[in-house]
């Protein structure tokens, strides 16, 4: 056992069966009818095209009786959907006899961003290297090709992003285009289409053109003839994904120009394919400017410059991927131009491949803030999915934590963010809970004993993990390069400020914290009222944010009686426990689950302990030189020494 059949853990028929009628045919069709043959074990199966309203897109209808089930959709795929919800519902061992429901797509594009080079290493990537063989294709095919695609659609992910946003312009060289078809051509039955990252200097670096202005058209024609060159190989191609003049990407504003004339370049060529932009609106520099602002800063002036098939990406935080952040000001504030949210599933800044945290809850956390930009209730789920704004185009975007590991994502329970990021782009208002439900049934088994335990486990894994590493609105303590263990001590002088842990924790004699209000940055004032006064006043800001948005003295009254010192300890304390608590609980659980993963996830719920006190010492220790507070008697001790903390150097590799 070796986790590689992910939750796609279908019985087999013994006999071959043929028990699916359609009135449609397509290798759409043939895959859904495969799937249904070889592990569909009740009645008869009809899949049926029929007539729905045009915003029903890809949904599916399932009604059945004891003796047929019926699935209904306007599309082929939404058939091949339907059939993998019906086998879902099997693993989860439902009753079959009198089904009765319907699902809709919350999202049109539903899409994983790789973050995958064409040398085949990964930014940020912890299972190992990429599944793409860049250097084996086209000639050869990797069987995984396939069991990646079929593992999207059976979740309803619709798209996919190749390659890094920091991207070679070699991407777009024939001979990489070339390859690129092969794997548009696996996917396409899976109804996954593909899209690339684009460097923008493209058309210097590889044309040969004297700059890549926008607005030279030369420049212009390179892109036309690209865009024709990509579309005669793969004609339902889906678009670009940009990140342009961020972290020292090449972009528009090398010419003096917006991101609006970059993006909406590239948006005239693919127009007339059916091709959209993504847009990414993750920029920021080394200036004066509080980076938590410079987004909105940029983004807003632009406001109803951008062609309607260009779509802004929005990371869920105004920083980067947190364990918890305010969310991204920018959300909602462009009324004229369509946003998407991206999240990050492989978990950058949440323990890599060695810690178990659920990430359903921090994506719903998100999806379900009220940034009050329509008034109450306007969430970003609302605001993105085009029940506020009526979209021409609904995306939602995460980074993948696929690669070439066994088990595809180096944890075995890093294979439910993956999961649960499916599930959400498919429909958003299904629970964390619901999901964990879904998933521990068809991953592991559905004995209660091992779902109640385990579905715990996971439910509060991501307030531990906040708890141990970055709690009460902290952000950006973590090491430099490989974003792993702590770091808060951080300062890396000569280097840009904003990438320095002591830049974002503000750490002195007074206090602890971002001062974010009108004395201070004054980010708060990029919120809609009431939220621009609610997180304005210490009072009435939400305490797991109170670091993020105030400056807070170190015996200031947290609201359960404690000071924010004592707070903070417990806080720490509290996440080293929790963990301590899934090791013992995952011990109950050995029973129900085979050997090998038992004890591959025991060996990784060691380090997490571990890393946890290592946290949790490092902060506690680090900020104690400022709050000159003992550490209450109560809280364990910390077995480490400040100075040999500070010594760690993790062999981990790469940049910021
Ligand atoms: C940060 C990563 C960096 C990415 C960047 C991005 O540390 O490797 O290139 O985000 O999203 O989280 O562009």
């Amino acid at each position: 056992e070796d986790g590689s059949q992910l939750w796609l853990r279908y019985p087999v028929n013994p006999k071959s069966r043929n028990i699916v009628n359609s009135n449609s045919k397509s290798p759409t069709i043939e895959i859904a009818k495969k799937e249904l043959n070889q592990h569909w074990s009740g009645q008869a199966v009809d899949l049926k095209i029929d007539r729905f309203p045009e915003n029903f897109k890809d949904g599916y209808r399932i009604i059945s009786t004891p003796k047929k089930i019926t699935v209904s959709a306007k599309t082929d795929l939404g058939l091949l959907y339907g059939s993998y919800y019906l086998l879902n519902l099997q693993q989860q061992k439902a009753d079959f006899s009198h089904l009765k429901l319907e699902e809709k797509p919350s999202y049109d594009v539903r899409i994983l961003n790789h973050w995958d080079n064409l040398d085949g290493t990964i930014e940020r990537g912890y299972a190992g290297h990429s599944l793409w063989k860049w250097e084996d294709l086209p000639g050869k095919i990797s069987p995984r090709y396939e069991e990646y695609a079929r593992a999207n659609a059976s979740i309803g992910i619709n798209a996919t992003v190749l390659n890094n946003v920091n991207a070679s312009p070699n991407m777009l060289r024939e001979d990489y285009l070339k390859k690129v078809k092969i794997l548009a051509d696996i996917f396409r039955p899976y109804g996954i289409k593909v899209y690339l990252s684009v460097n923008f200097s493209s058309p210097k670096v590889l044309g040969g053109l004297q700059n890549s202005d926008p607005l030279n058209q030369e420049v212009q024609k390179w892109w036309k003839d690209k865009a024709a060159e990509i579309y005669r190989l793969i004609p339902d191609f889906g678009g670009f994904l940009v990140k342009a003049n961020s972290e020292g990407q090449p972009g528009p504003q090398d010419y003096g120009r917006t991101h609006a004339d970059g993006a909406n370049m590239m948006a005239d060529v693919l127009k007339p394919y059916g091709g959209i932009v993504m847009w990414r609106a993750f920029v920021y520099s080394p200036s004066k400017e509080d980076r938590a602002k410079q987004a909105h800063l940029e983004f807003v002036p632009l406001d109803g410059k951008f062609r309607d098939n260009v779509i802004i990406q929005i990371k869920n935080g105004p920083i980067d991927f947190q364990p918890r952040e305010a969310f991204n000001p920018l959300f909602g504030a462009l009324r004229k131009t369509s946003e998407m949210v991206e999240f990050q599933i492989t978990q950058e800044y949440l323990g890599q491949a060695n810690h178990l945290v659920f990430l359903a809850p921090l994506f719903k956390e998100t999806l379900d803030s009220d940034t009050f930009s329509d008034g109450k209730g306007s969430t970003i789920a609302k605001i993105t999915d085009g029940t506020l704004r009526p979209a021409k185009l609904t995306a939602i975007a995460a980074v993948a934590n696929i690669g070439e590991d066994k088990n595809w994502t180096g944890h075995h329970f890093a294979q439910a963010n993956w999961y649960a990021f499916g599930r959400l782009a498919w429909n958003h208002n299904l629970t964390s809970e619901q999901i964990a439900d879904e998933w521990i049934k068809m991953t592991f088994t559905d004995q209660k004993n091992f779902v109640n335990p385990v579905k715990e486990i996971m439910l509060t894994s991501r307030e531990t993990a906040v708890d141990y590493m970055m709690p009460l609105g902290l952000h950006h303590i973590f090491a430099g390069g490989h974003h792993y263990g702590p770091e808060p001590w951080g300062d890396y002088k000569g280097g840009r400020p904003d990438w320095s842990p002591v830049y974002y924790h503000q750490a002195d004699a007074a206090g602890l914290g971002f001062d974010r209000t009108k004395t201070g940055s004054n980010a708060v004032s990029q919120y809609f009222p009431p939220l621009n006064e609610i997180y304005g006043n210490i009072k009435t800001t939400p305490e797991n944010l109170i670091l993020w948005f105030h400056h807070v003295p170190w015996d200031y009254k947290m609201k359960d009686g404690k000071t924010l010192w004592e707070e903070l300890c417990y806080k720490y304390e509290s996440g080293v426990k929790g963990v301590r608590a899934y090791q013992k609980t995952w011990e109950t659980v050995k029973p129900y689950v085979d050997a090998e993963r038992f004890s591959e996830i025991q060996d990784k719920l060691k380090i997490q302990a571990d890393d946890s006190v290592w946290w949790k010492d490092a902060c506690l220790l680090y900020f104690q030189t400022f709050s000159k507070r003992p550490i209450p008697s109560d809280i364990e001790k910390p077995v480490h020494q400040l100075e040999d903390l500070k010594k760690i150097k993790l062999n981990m590799g790469h940049h910021n």
